[in-house]
């Protein structure tokens, strides 16, 4: 058990809440001296499991330059999203709440634009606020001075940025670009005022597309399968439905075969609407490509595809030829992500920003790399529910600092306020990381945390809706649409295979779980009842 710490700060607690997540930590900024506000450098890229970070202890890519920020400030072991999945990890962010509260529950919905985020808060507390990147959420951006974002998805190459209203498409390969832009933010930014720059990347997101330049990489690795590759689902029916195992991604589209090095295109992809197109769509693709691109393009895939073709690959030798070829290129887009991150760190170090600005890198939410035979989200289990999370700011933070607590998506927006010396409203859900981070005495933490996913049968690979719990040690989950339990026990389990939900010796943990579940849907507002009668 982990001790819990006292504050000596004054503490408002929510009407009868008492644990730290409706804490609010403290109304005004916990530096007593009147500091310089702080300046907010947020990078989160798309899809980045902390199974590809070697901070995290990923033995298959090195990523110095997100590990220098792990180093120079603090990593979180626990950081998890409330809803795994990419707009609604972004609607939390920006307004510290559950994906029931912002009314963005999945892919399909808008954002409400109008409602209080933190980025207008900071706004209104003298911040420039800007973002780079990928947006997502439809509606256009609101509270920011200055938004650049990419169209829906964007492209990995020549991308079409919405610039402020303005749409225009840029050459070049766009973690580059996205990097490029952000400089450009804090080269023109007013030095007088702190700022809040967000960089979201749209890579390593599917169908991970690398920059030429690294396309002598991992050519000659082989990369172990992660233990569950080979999961037979037993009793899990809604793994066993989810769309999206390695051997049904495309051979065109995701793994980048020509026509004619293969017979047929084999994958479902994870949409069986779009499998039909997916060949055209890929075509497209490398249509986008300048003549010098496709030039670079061609003369790594054909010696591929020629290499495919010859050795006639079947069954379980085509699938581990997948599974390689999928981190091949997954892995390579991270090379892009690290480097552009290492272009802003250097930046800051060149202008003496580093003092002054907290900087975190994070990504929209984990990611399978074939364990479970998957790739894609979605599900509450350990890979898509974590978040890599690392964070600097030397004025506060000690260098290698390790949390081992909880931390959610949810506190992202607390924690910038609390920095910022802002109000943080009662109305967001989450709590400051300021005093976890700065080792600080905090009054207690969190040893659970909620979670609700929402996308189906609409969308993409077919992820039944779900919420559940996860304690330190269990994981209750309930896929409510076709009533079915599970509980797994993370200490003796890591790879959540036995799904002991009717396990005899263990239903007094059964019952402890599920009234710890009912208490945070009550304490969140989620009203499960209700989503329930509308999904039938
Ligand atoms: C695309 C992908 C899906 C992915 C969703 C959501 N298909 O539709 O595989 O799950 O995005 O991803 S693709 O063939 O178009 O790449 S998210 O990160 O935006 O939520
Ligand atoms: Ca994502």
């Amino acid at each position: 058990m982990k001790k819990q710490k006292m504050s000596r700060r004054s503490f408002i607690t929510a009407a009868g809440a008492g644990t730290a997540a409706l804490t609010v930590p403290y109304l005004f900024s916990s530096c007593s001296s009147p500091r310089k506000k702080p300046n907010i450098i947020f990078i989160m890229s798309d899809d980045h499991a902390e199974q590809a970070m070697s901070c995290y202890g990923s033995k298959m890519i090195n990523t110095p330059n997100i590990d220098r920020i792990a180093r120079e400030g603090i990593l979180f072991k626990n950081s998890f999203v409330t809803n795994s999945i990419c707009a609604p990890s972004r609607a939390t962010l920006l307004t510290g709440k559950y994906s029931h509260k912002n009314g963005l529950r999945d892919n399909r919905d808008e954002f409400d634009g109008s409602q209080m985020t933190f980025p207008k808060l900071l706004q209104k507390a003298g911040y420039q606020t800007h973002i780079v990147g990928k947006w997502h959420l439809k509606t256009e951006p609101t509270g920011f001075d200055s938004w650049q974002v990419l169209i829906g998805q964007g492209d990995y190459y020549n991308p079409v940025f919405n610039e402020m209203g303005e749409e225009r498409q840029i050459t070049g390969y766009t973690t580059d670009l996205i990097t490029d832009k952000a400089i450009d933010v804090l080269d023109n930014r007013d030095p007088q005022k702190p700022f809040c720059l967000l960089v979201h990347h749209k890579a390593p997101h599917r169908n991970w597309m690398p920059d030429s330049k690294h396309f002598d990489k991992f050519n000659n690795v082989k990369f172990p399968l992660p233990e569950s590759f080979y999961d037979g689902y037993k009793n899990r029916p809604a793994a066993a439905e989810a769309d999206m195992r390695i051997d049904d991604m495309y051979i065109s589209f995701d793994l980048k075969l020509k026509k004619g090095s293969y017979d047929k295109e084999t994958g479902t992809g994870g949409n069986k609407n779009f499998a039909s197109q997916v060949e055209n769509t890929w075509q497209n693709t490398v249509n986008r490509l300048t003549d010098e691109q496709k030039k670079a393009w061609d003369a790594h895939y054909d010696k591929m595809n020629a290499e495919f073709k010859k050795a006639n690959l079947k069954g379980k030798e085509l699938l581990e030829w997948k599974y390689q070829r999928y981190m091949q290129d997954y892995l390579r887009c991270i090379l892009s992500v690290d480097e552009n991150t290492g272009r802003l760190l250097g930046y800051l170090d060149d202008k003496g920003l580093n003092e002054d600005t907290i900087v975190i890198y994070t990504s929209d939410q984990g990611f399978y790399l074939g364990e479970h035979g998957w790739f894609d989200k979605r599900f509450m289990y350990e890979e898509s529910l974590g978040m890599p999370l690392v964070m600097r700011y030397p004025r506060e933070i000690q260098a290698g600092r390790i949390a081992e607590e909880m931390v959610l998506n949810l506190d992202f927006a607390p924690t910038f306020l609390d920095y910022a010396g802002v109000q943080i409203p009662l109305e967001m859900q989450g709590t400051s990381l300021r005093s976890l981070a700065g080792n600080k005495m905090y009054e207690s933490w969190r040893t659970e945390m909620y979670y609700h996913y929402y996308e189906y049968p609409h969308g993409w690979h077919d992820v039944q809706m779900h919420y559940g719990i996860r304690t330190e040690r269990y994981k209750l989950i309930h896929f409510y649409n076709i009533d079915k339990w599970e509980l797994y026990d993370l200490q003796e389990d890591p790879h959540e295979i036995n799904n002991i939900y009717d396990d005899p010796a263990h239903q007094v943990i059964v019952r402890d779980l599920h009234k710890q579940l009912k208490n945070l849907q009550q304490k969140y507002g989620d009203k499960v009842e209700q989503q329930i009668s509308k999904s039938h």
